[in-house]
Parts: C-alpha cells; structure tokens; sequence
C-alpha cells in the first residue's frame, strides 16, 4: 500500500456526533437503541465548555432509528444539515459491540458522500485488547479504515482534537486517543481517555417531559470479570457541578433522575452523594434506576436503605447475577476483587429480601405516594447445567413471590456476553466463536457469540421474545422453565 500523503487539515468547522444504536440496516426489526445518548451529550457539554459551541448531535425522529438499507439518501441528508458537507468537519460516532456491524455500512456511505471528513470512533466498543486470534478493536476500525481514529475510554482525546489541535489529529498525543500512523500503518496511541471537563452536569432525555439521565460519580471496586465499566477512570466531576446541575435542571421541571452510576451505595462515595443531596434537600426529586450492588448491603445494611431513602431513590436495580457459586465462578462475579463464594451470594440472597421488606415499611410509612421498585438481574451462561438453571428459576420465583403493588419486584436475565476489554473475554477465548463482534454475526433473530451454545436463555429469547433480553421478564417465566427442560441436558 502507498504510503498516504499528509495534507494539511482546515480548522474545525463542524462536529457531528451520532450513535451506531440509531441505524439499522434491517428496517423490519427495531433497534436496540434509545436515541439519548449521554456518552455524546458530554461530549458537547465538554467542547462547550471549551468554546467549541458548533456540535450537533444527530437524533432519528419519532424514535426511529435511521433506515440505512435502502439508498440511504436521509441518512446523507440528516448529517449534511449538521454541516457534514463543510471543510473540516468531523464525525465522532459511539458504538457498543452489538452496533458495531452498523459501522461496515456507515462510514463508506459517509466517506462517498463526504470525502475529507474525519470520523473519530468511540463508545463502549473501542478497546484495545490482545488475545491471540482475536482482532484488536481498535486496530480492526482504523485498518479497515472505518475510522481515521478511534478514542477509548473517556472522550478528553476528542475535545483535544477538536480544540486544542484543531482538527490536526496527527498532533494529538493525548492518552485514550489511537490512529494509523501514515508512514508505517501502525497503529499509535496510548492509555485510556480522561472524562472531560466540563462546565455543567451532562444530561440526556427530554427536561420538558421531567424526566433525564445523568451520571454523578461512576466508581466500583468490586472488578467483576464480565463488566465493561471495570478500570475505566473514574469522571472528573465536582460536588460543585453536580449539585448545580441537579438543581439547576430541577427548576427546570426535571422530577426524575436515571442514574448510571455504577456503584451509588460504596462507602468511599458516602461524602460525595450525601454532600450533593443535602445541597438539594428539601427539592421535590426521585431518583430511578438506582444500581444496588447486593453486596453493598452486606455490611452496611442499614446505612444503604436511610441513604436510599435520603436520597429520594424508589426504582433500584440490583445485580443477583449468579445463584450458585460455580456459575459465580464461570461469570467471574465478584465482591472486592473476590468470587462471590456460595456463603456470599446466600447471605446476598438474605440481603436483598430484607431490603424488600424494609422498602415495604418505608414506603407504608411514607406519605409520598411513589411505590417502590426493584428489578433483579440475573446472568445464564452457555455453561450452566439443568440443575443450576433451575436454581435460579427458584430463586426467581421467590423473589417474585415477594412482590407487592407498594414495593413490586420484577425480573431481568441477560445471556452473558464476552465484550471486548473484559477480563472474562480473556478468561474464555477458546469458548468465543471467532466470528464473534465480526460483520456477519447479526443473524436478523438472535446472536450467539459462544460456540458452546447450550445457553437456554439464548434459545428461550430467540423463541419468546424474537430480539434480545426483554426488560422484565415476569410473564415469561413459564417459557423460560420449557427452554430449560427441553435444551439442557441433564
Ligand atoms: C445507561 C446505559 C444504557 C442506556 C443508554 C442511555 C443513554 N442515555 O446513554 C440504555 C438502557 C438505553 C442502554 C442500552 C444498551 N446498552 Co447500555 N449501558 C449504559 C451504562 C450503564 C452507562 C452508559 C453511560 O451513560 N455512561 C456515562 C457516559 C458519560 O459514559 P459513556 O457512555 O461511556 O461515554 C463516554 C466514553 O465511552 C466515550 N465515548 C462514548 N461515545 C463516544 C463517541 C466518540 C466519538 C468518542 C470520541 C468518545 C465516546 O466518551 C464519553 C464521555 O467521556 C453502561 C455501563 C457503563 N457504566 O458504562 C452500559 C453499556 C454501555 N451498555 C451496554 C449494552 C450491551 C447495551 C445494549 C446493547 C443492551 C441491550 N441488549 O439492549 C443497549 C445498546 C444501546 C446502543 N446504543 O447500542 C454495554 C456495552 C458493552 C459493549 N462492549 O458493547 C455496557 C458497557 C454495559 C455492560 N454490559 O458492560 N445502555
Ligand atoms: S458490581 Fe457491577 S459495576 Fe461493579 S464491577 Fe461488578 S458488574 Fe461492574
């Protein structure tokens, strides 16, 4: 290949920033995405922050994702009116691995339609991993040159570009940030990306409906080897910003906060949350979508539901995860650094039924008349016996036995998945089929990246739900147990 000629770039004239959730290539099957997106909101809140206020982020109407089967002519419209057509603009696109196929179809499209532009690539995809036999995320999008460079972590090698290097990548040496060197093709970079700074708390949703996502701290120790978040840097957001920006989008009408935070309730973060709260006591507020580590109430039980409580959380979403110890072990669920052994995960199980019942008693107490809600998450793996997926069928049903309209609990399972950067892809390479995050693997029903594929819950999704994990699963219990029964053996 000849080697390519450097050109010098003009200033940045326009950032477009766009989600691979937010096309499909199959119009017939809904996507996976929601079009908020706070990963990109913070990256605009970050370039505003430095004066860079021309980003637009690109937003399918009526919540439909944009149609790229076809001739593609709305999707070449939507981002020339975000200024794609003028001298020095530059795409950042965010993918996860699931939408990562979107990209073999996008980027062409873009680069025939806007020859010039840079697209820089990021998003939960965008590591950089060596486990032999497997493409190196990062290496396979710029060799394929589906991206002139691709950001991992944390979006500060972005902001740099656009900013400080304005538009010149190959002056870009901030860590987290990876392209082709132009000489020798190899690619260059190093570390993990900084969180940006930015000058107001980013949120995603719409204020006006009264209702936003947000992240205030995302920290957690325990290291589960199945978990994308693990080691990522921690944001560098203040008591300060946060606390302005809560209140500020409450006098917006905003009542309900989605958090992302990984780990709400970890002691270490006690001062920074009850330092933000106290800021906004006495706001009307919820919070939703509270992440309850069970393992966090251990210890600390008490001390957990008086914070959840301050804090105005009613939804919580816990990860059971495993039920036996031998499939905490395959998944590699921890607690501190720790596999959860059968002692933990029972005392957990104890844990989070009182939890219940003391959500119950708050609540019968409580004027306010939200009830409360917990959804517990539970993982199948394809190396899970019929015995230990009964068992935790068992433990669904108890739990389930406990909801109630004041405190309601409801069930989620999710096939578990080798995301590129885990340790648990590491752990199992020689279980993961080859083809797996490749181009192909999107069969239109389901996807299955393990070549042991013994999972019921991947069969019993593909035949319930047709798509992937349903939110809750509740109705679908029945269905769950037949799947059990008729694909596992004994
Ligand atoms: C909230 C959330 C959602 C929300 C999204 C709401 C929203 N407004 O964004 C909902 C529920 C819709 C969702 C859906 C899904 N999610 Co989700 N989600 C998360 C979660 C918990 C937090 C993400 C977040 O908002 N973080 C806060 C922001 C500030 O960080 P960020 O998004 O990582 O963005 C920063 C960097 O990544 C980077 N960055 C991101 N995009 C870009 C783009 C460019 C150009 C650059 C330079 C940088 C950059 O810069 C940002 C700022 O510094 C993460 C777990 C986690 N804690 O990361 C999982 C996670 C991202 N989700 C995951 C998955 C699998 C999904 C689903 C596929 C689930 C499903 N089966 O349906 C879908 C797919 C959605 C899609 N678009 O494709 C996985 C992704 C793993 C992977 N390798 O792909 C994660 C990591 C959880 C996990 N299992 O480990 N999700
Ligand atoms: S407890 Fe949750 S956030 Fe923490 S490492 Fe495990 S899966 Fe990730």
């Amino acid at each position: 290949m000849a080697p390519a000629i450097i050109m010098p770039q003009p200033d940045v004239s326009s950032v477009i920033l766009a989600s691979t959730g937010d096309f499909e290539l199959d119009p017939a099957r809904p996507a996976d995405a929601a079009s908020e997106h706070l990963g990109l909101e913070t990256i605009k809140e970050a370039l505003i922050t430095e004066g860079f206020k021309d980003a637009v982020i690109l937003k399918p109407h009526a919540s439909r994702p944009y149609d790229l089967s076809g001739g593609s002519s709305a999707v070449v419209d939507a981002f020339r009116s975000a200024g794609a057509a003028e001298s020095g603009a530059v795409m950042g696109i965010s993918t996860t691995s699931s939408r990562y196929h979107v990209l073999a179809v996008l980027s062409p499209l873009l680069r025939r339609a806007f020859p010039g532009v840079q697209i820089v690539l990021g998003g939960a995809h965008v590591v950089r991993e060596r486990i032999a036999g497997f493409a190196d995320p990062v290496e396979a999008a710029l060799g394929m040159g589906l991206a002139d460079a691709a950001v991992c972590g944390h979006a500060q090698g972005f902001v740099d570009l656009v900013v400080k290097h304005r538009g010149r990548r190959e002056d870009v040496t901030t860590p987290g940030f990876y392209q082709l060197d132009p000489v020798y093709h190899k690619v260059v970079g190093r570390g993990t990306g900084f969180y940006p700074r930015v000058g107001r708390l980013p949120s995603s949703g719409d204020a006006g409906e009264g209702e936003v996502i947000t992240m205030l701290a995302d920290q957690c120790r325990n290291g589960c080897d199945f978990c994308f978040i693990t080691g990522r840097r921690p944001p560098n957001l203040t008591v300060d910003i946060v606390a302005c920006g809560l209140g500020a989008m409450l006098r917006e009408g905003v009542h309900t906060f989605s958090l992302t935070d990984s780990n709400p309730f970890l002691p270490h973060l006690d001062d920074f949350y009850r330092e933000i709260f106290d800021r906004i006591e006495g706001e009307d507020r919820s919070l939703k979508a509270v992440y309850l580590d069970p393992s966090a109430l251990l210890k600390n039980f008490y001390r957990v539901v008086e914070r959840a409580e301050r804090y105005g959380c009613w939804y919580f979403y816990a990860g059971r995860d495993a039920v036996l110890e031998e499939d905490a072990r395959v998944i590699g669920t921890k607690y501190l650094g720790k596999i959860k052994d059968q002692h933990t995960l029972d005392e957990e199980k104890t844990a989070l039924r009182n939890f219940i019942g003391a959500m119950l008693l708050r609540r019968r107490k409580a004027s306010a008349a939200v009830p409360r809600k917990l959804t517990l998450s539970y993982i199948t793996t394809p190396f899970m016996t019929r015995d230990s997926a009964l068992a935790m069928l068992d433990d669904m049903r108890e739990f389930l036995d406990l909801s109630t309209p004041e405190m309601e609990v409801g069930l989620s399972v999710q096939a578990l998945m080798p995301y590129p950067g885990t340790a648990l892809r590491a752990r199992l390479a020689d279980a993961i089929d080859l083809e797996d995050f490749d181009f192909d693997r999107d069969d239109g029903v389901g996807i299955s990246p393990w070549k042991r594929d013994a999972c019921p819950s991947l069969r019993f999704m593909r035949e319930v739900t047709h798509r992937d994990a349903p939110m809750r699963l509740d109705d679908y219990l029945p269905h769950f147990e037949d799947a059990i029964l008729r694909y596992l053996p004994r």
